[in-house]
């Protein structure tokens, strides 16, 4: 069917909620990248699944006018505004969504929740354990409210992740002896791709162990249910300086000028090993300089009793391996995580039917309103996020010290 002119011209649709459920509204700071996937997990959370109380896009905020009016009619909300404070204190926002540079947070975090507002916020929580704390405890704080705090590890939200997760909680794999990481990507290989804010200290808080190794860390830690307790590490900035912006930066990149230069002041690349509670060994990779690796989020764990291994580029499959099986037939097998008992998958496709990235912010989405009309203890938590920030603190505690490394005898 053709468009008409009348149907062209007219404003999109915001996004309301179908039922009669009662809502809950949501204002959202930043629109770039996150912003946009976290759109797409508001929008479509309450109408795939139950739930108690439906999202409404409410407000989204950004600091350019006509860019965040823009955004707003693009991205299905109903209003935009261009001082976080005043999404803040909006009687239509009960959840604040940030999806802003880490710099940001704590501040918005914590004036969101003193004003009684449940918070969603991107990962890292913050740039330093310092800011972290001072968020964990606001939430702690408004927890005693009944507000909720949530951090974006939305990769816990795949339902292949999840559903590992029941696995080794259930002890198919036995006690864990190895958890080994890696996260991949290659958006930073040019080195005349320009100095964007993640590329500055001030900004991101650190390089790819922010942005990369936050994830895998989460991941780490979520899957074995224990803690990590101690890390070894290196790290490495392979160009230490790159083209200025030439204009605004949208999503990873940005149109670079060509004279001038500016100094990287975080790592392309991070390296470590780390100790389980328990005593088993974790190993991780990161970087955004591994040519050829776009989304290369990769996990493999070994147990007494079997394995499992997943990666982000082939995320509808889980491989398991069980070594209780006879030896003759025992060997790793590809199990679809695609099936209506699967977690999450109840509300989506017919059996075999696959899921992308952007499903991970609706189920997201989903368990902070479930969380927030049950009542239930947010997952993952500020304090989650916290923990993950003291691992990546070490670790570059660790990259310093180990800057000078143990001369190989020739
Ligand atoms: C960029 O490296 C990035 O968008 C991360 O910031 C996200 O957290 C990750 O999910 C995909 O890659």
């Amino acid at each position: 069917r053709e468009e008409t002119d009348q149907e062209a011209a007219a404003p999109p649709p915001t996004y309301r909620p179908m039922t009669s459920a009662p809502t809950l509204g949501v204002g959202m700071v930043g629109y770039a990248f996150m912003g946009a996937a976290h759109s797409q997990g508001w929008r479509t959370a309450g109408h795939v699944f139950e739930l108690p109380m439906k999202p409404a896009l409410a407000a989204i905020c950004g600091r350019d006018r006509a860019a965040v009016e823009a955004a707003a009619a693009r991205h299905g909300w109903a209003a935009a505004e261009t001082d976080w404070r005043a999404l803040i204190a909006r009687d239509d926002v009960q959840i604040v969504d940030i999806c802003t540079p880490g710099d940001s947070h704590a501040e918005i975090a914590i004036a969101a929740l003193e004003a009684g507002k449940h918070v969603l916020c991107e990962k890292p929580l913050a740039n330093t354990v310092a800011e972290a704390e001072a968020m964990t405890e606001a939430a702690e704080r408004a927890a005693g409210r009944g507000q909720v705090a949530m951090v974006g590890f939305n990769y816990r939200k795949v339902p292949a992740i999840t559903y590992a997760r029941q696995l080794i909680a259930e002890g198919r794999i036995g006690t864990l002896r190895h958890v080994r990481a890696t996260y991949l990507q290659d958006w930073l290989v040019d080195p005349d791709s320009p100095l964007t804010w993640r590329l500055k200290r001030e900004h991101a808080g650190s390089g790819a162990l922010g942005d990369l190794g936050a994830h895998i860390v989460d991941l780490a830690q979520y899957l074995a249910g224990e803690l990590l307790v101690g890390v070894s590490a290196v790290s490495e900035t392979f160009v230490r300086d790159r083209p200025l912006l030439a204009g605004p930066s949208a999503g990873l990149s940005g149109t670079a000028d060509s004279a001038a230069r500016g100094a990287v002041t975080v790592d392309d690349a991070a390296l470590f090993t780390g100790r389980l509670a328990s005593g088993a060994l974790a190993s991780f990779e990161t970087t955004r300089m591994a040519a050829g690796r776009k989304n290369a989020l990769r996990l493999e764990i070994n147990g007494q009793r079997g394995s499992l291994a997943f990666d982000l580029e082939r995320l509808n499959e889980l491989s398991f391996h069980d070594h209780t099986e006879p030896a003759t037939t025992a060997g790793f097998r590809r199990i679809l995580v695609t099936e209506p008992q699967h977690p999450y998958l109840e509300a989506w496709w017919p059996p075999g039917h696959a899921l992308g990235y952007e499903h991970t912010f609706i189920h997201q989405a989903r368990d902070l309103v479930r969380t927030i009309a049950e009542g239930t203890a947010p997952a993952p938590s500020f304090a989650d996020g916290l923990q993950v920030q003291r691992v990546l603190a070490a670790v570059e505690e660790s990259a310093e010290k180990n800057s000078v490394h143990t001369p190989v005898v020739l």
